[in-house]
């Protein structure tokens, strides 16, 4: 099969557990491909979930993603973007606990809008999403790393 590759956020509540979640998306077999930590503006926030803009949670959510620090990540693997949304298991870390309680969310998140992790829900949003948190991204002749194919 084709690798792809997904984009991940830690959210702000699920940074105290980056090492545990990091374990984890390498225990699955996930590359990670770029990884920084960054602060949203507001507007950073708002506009990451502008297409649940005037959701009733839609205020609470953009306030508690600006709120902290979060871990962006370019994930690689087969499939990546639907085996990270497997990997996180459901929105709600209440409801997760039931369904699959091994799940990244089950684990790490406290409810319906603290659930420590974000998933791209299609390839193209993917790219979207990556394309704005390693917006400033070195392409082409990347110096960190001798001889590293991921750049390809
Ligand atoms: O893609 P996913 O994160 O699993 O869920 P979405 O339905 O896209 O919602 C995005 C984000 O919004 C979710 O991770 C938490 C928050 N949220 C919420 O606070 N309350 C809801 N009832 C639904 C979602
Ligand atoms: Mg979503």
């Amino acid at each position: 099969g084709f690798q792809e590759t997904t984009f991940a956020l830690i959210k702000p509540d699920g940074l105290k557990n980056m090492g545990r979640i990091i374990d984890m998306i390498l225990a699955n077999g996930f590359l990670i491909k770029e990884l920084r930590m960054c602060k949203l503006s507001l507007e950073d926030a708002q506009n990451f979930y502008k297409a649940h803009a005037g959701k009733p949670f839609y205020e609470a959510l953009t306030q508690f993603m600006a709120n902290g620090l979060c871990v962006a990540m370019d994930l690689v693997a087969e499939n990546a973007v639907k085996r990270w949304r497997t990997l996180l298991g459901p929105t709600n870390s209440e409801e997760a606990r039931d369904r699959d309680p091994s799940s990244i969310r089950a684990l790490f998140g406290t409810n319906n809008t603290h659930n420590a992790c974000h998933g791209s829900d299609s390839l193209e949003n993917a790219k979207k999403e990556s394309a704005f948190f390693f917006r400033d991204r070195n392409f082409g002749s990347c110096a960190r790393l001798e001889n590293c194919t991921l750049c390809i």
